[in-house]
């Protein structure tokens, strides 16, 4: 049985980017009989930046009705919100011993992040990697179905994992990224060459599964592109268009070659028209599951029960960890 494990910090509503780069892999891997998903809510990772108490209790409870809207299956998939297993901090923190300030000075988000806080910069936004290696290493994960941004926190989880191994002896699995050819890094729809990120200061730049239908058609029509009118795939040239035809292509399954083809005597306008009739459409579904999901008092049993799962196994992994470095009594 493989073990495919992802997460999303509730820092706002999830985008079509954490759509596409982290939930419809997972989708697509629990097809799989031989899976088992853990799915959790990062909301440790969430408070690295600023965050404001109500609406991240509020995200919390959405991101979990939003991951069943999109198609999330109990039967196959365990689940639960990052805080509720303390697992988490504890290995976390062993984590953090085994890192070194210039491993994490080195990280692409770190120093992104960091740019764009303009004070107050935590020392949780440097120690995210070793927590969000705890959140992997803890339950043996084979696989970890994330976007390409997520590429070198995952590369740094290896190596922690690797490096604990040889200092103590085997204790944990080394886990592969699943990443998808098409959707892994949608970018924003105000500057194409930057990631489409669900805490972009402006919303304009990012689609989220929740947005108004209508808003959302707007974002379409409005993204940046270039002037010279033509549908051709050309992230150096045209970022702005080529990010519309990933989208479009991700969301419809049609291959960006086949979409050049379709669009080749038309304008943007046309196929930004498309787009946007396809994206409300997407949008439509996932909105009139969530508001099922919501306001179903089963979310809560959902949460509990996932909670109570990861932590019977993470428990364990714990008390092997600390037994090998030494803490405590046992
Ligand atoms: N633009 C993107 N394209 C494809 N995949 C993406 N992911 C994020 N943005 C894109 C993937 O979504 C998963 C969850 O990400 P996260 O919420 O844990 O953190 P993030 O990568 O920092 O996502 P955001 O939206 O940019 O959040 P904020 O703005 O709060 O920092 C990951 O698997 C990620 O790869």
């Amino acid at each position: 049985m493989k073990r495919v494990l992802t997460g999303i910090q509730p820092s706002g509503h999830i985008t079509l980017g954490n759509y596409l780069g982290a939930i419809r892999p997972l989708i697509q891997l629990q097809q799989d009989d031989d899976v088992e998903l853990l799915v959790f809510i990062a909301d440790l990772h969430a408070i690295t930046v600023p965050q404001d108490r109500q609406a991240l209790k509020k995200n919390i409870k959405e991101l979990a009705a939003l991951y069943l809207a999109c198609g999330l299956d109990l039967n196959k998939a365990h689940m639960f919100i990052q805080s509720e297993v303390p697992c988490h901090n504890q290995l976390g923190w062993v984590m953090e011993c085994n890192s070194y300030i210039g491993e994490l000075e080195r990280m692409t988000q770190f120093k992104d992040k960091k740019q764009k806080q303009t004070e107050g910069i935590s020392a949780g936004l440097l120690t995210y990697p070793p927590l969000m290696a705890a959140d992997i290493l803890l339950y043996d994960a084979d696989l970890v179905p994330v976007g390409e941004d997520q590429k070198q926190h995952l590369e740094i989880t290896r190596n922690l994992a690797e490096r604990f191994n040889n200092k103590y002896s085997e204790t944990f699995k080394v886990p592969e990224p699943y990443i998808l050819k098409n959707g892994a890094r949608i970018m924003s729809l105000v500057d194409p060459t930057k990631k489409m990120s669900k805490s972009d200061a402006n919303p304009k730049a990012y689609i989220t599964l929740l947005d108004d239908i209508n808003i959302a058609k707007k974002k379409i029509k409005s993204a940046v592109t270039d002037s010279d009118g033509n549908i051709k795939y050309d992230v150096i040239n045209k970022p702005g268009i080529s990010n519309l035809l990933t989208i479009y292509s991700a969301l419809t399954n049609i291959s960006i070659s086949e979409l050049e083809t379709k669009y080749q005597d038309s304008n943007y306008q046309t196929f930004k028209e498309d787009l946007a009739n396809i994206v409300a459409c997407f949008l439509t579904k996932i909105q009139s599951k969530f508001n099922y999901y919501i306001n179903d008092s089963e979310l809560d049993l959902v949460l509990n029960s996932g909670r109570d799962y990861a932590y019977h196994y993470a428990s364990r992994k714990i008390q092997k960890v600390y037994r090998k470095v030494g803490l405590g009594r046992n």
